[in-house]
């Protein structure tokens, strides 16, 4: 398997934020966690934290994301302004499915608000983390990647999930999918930054939730519907039923 390093991952890296500095771990617990001390301790923008290995890696509403030892989970420091944070899960969603066109050739689709999915299974799930504390905005974004995970291998927890090198049917580089993410990113935070409404497009067109039964759950609180549109904000509009 190659050997995955900083050094490889920066090497001609044509970026102009994202990846400016990239710092790798073996493994790690939560790159979202090293990502928020990194804040915290005042790391610029751009700083991408990665690693091949979490040991408590998180979902969403405190579930959990798992990544065994060969996949690739990364966070990325991003200080936007406050109007463009809604933008970011486009950007981010966006971004995988773009690198997973290039690497793969394959269709994927996003499924509202960030998941990444390929024939209808979970490849990439992305957790966002923000804040505006003194008026600093910055967000941690976190994207996990299965690029060899077999989820045949595990439990029925993972009924759900397909990884690359599965659907691909060979061996993805793990170096070319996160120098090209990198690269995606990038482009798209500056499309995100000078012309919002293009992201917003851009990622509207390629939900696959649109037109299909959706169960969203925010807090306690668990609605059915048909997904209908989304709004500019990324928020969903269901018919109840
Ligand atoms: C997510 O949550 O999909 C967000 C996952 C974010 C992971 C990244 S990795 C880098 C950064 N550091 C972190 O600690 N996290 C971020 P959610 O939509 O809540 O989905 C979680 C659910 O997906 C779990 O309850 C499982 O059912 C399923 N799941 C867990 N691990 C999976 C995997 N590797 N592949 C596919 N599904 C998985």
């Amino acid at each position: 398997m190659e050997e995955l390093s900083a050094g490889v991952i920066e090497r001609g890296l044509q970026t102009r934020i994202v990846g400016r500095r990239v710092v790798y771990y073996p493994s790690v617990g939560s790159t979202n966690e090293v990502g928020k001390e990194a804040v915290r301790r005042g790391a610029e923008e751009g700083t991408v934290i990665v690693t091949e290995e979490q040991t408590t890696g998180k979902g969403r509403l405190k579930r959990a994301w798992l990544t065994p030892k060969g996949n690739i989970a990364l966070s990325v420091l991003l200080y936007p302004p406050s109007e463009r944070l809604y933008h970011l899960i486009m950007l981010s969603s966006l971004a995988v499915a773009h690198t997973i066109d290039k690497m793969t050739g394959l269709k994927s689709e996003i499924k509202w608000p960030n998941d990444v999915l390929i024939g209808s299974k979970k490849v990439c799930g992305i957790l966002i983390e923000n804040d505006i504390g003194n008026g600093f905005v910055h967000a941690v974004i976190g994207i996990g990647i299965n690029v060899k995970l077999d989820p045949a291998a595990s439990s029925d927890f993972l009924a759900a999930a397909t990884s690359l090198n599965r659907e691909a049917g060979r061996e993805i580089s793990r170096v070319d999918l996160v120098r090209t993410l990198l690269v995606e990113l990038d482009r798209l935070y500056d499309t995100l930054i000078s012309s919002p409404h293009e992201l917003y497009e851009m990622w509207s067109h390629r939900l696959g939730t649109l037109g299909k039964k959706v169960r969203v759950t925010s807090g306690d609180e668990v609605t059915e519907g048909v997904a209908e549109s989304v709004g500019e904000d990324g928020s969903l509009r269901l018919r109840l039923g």
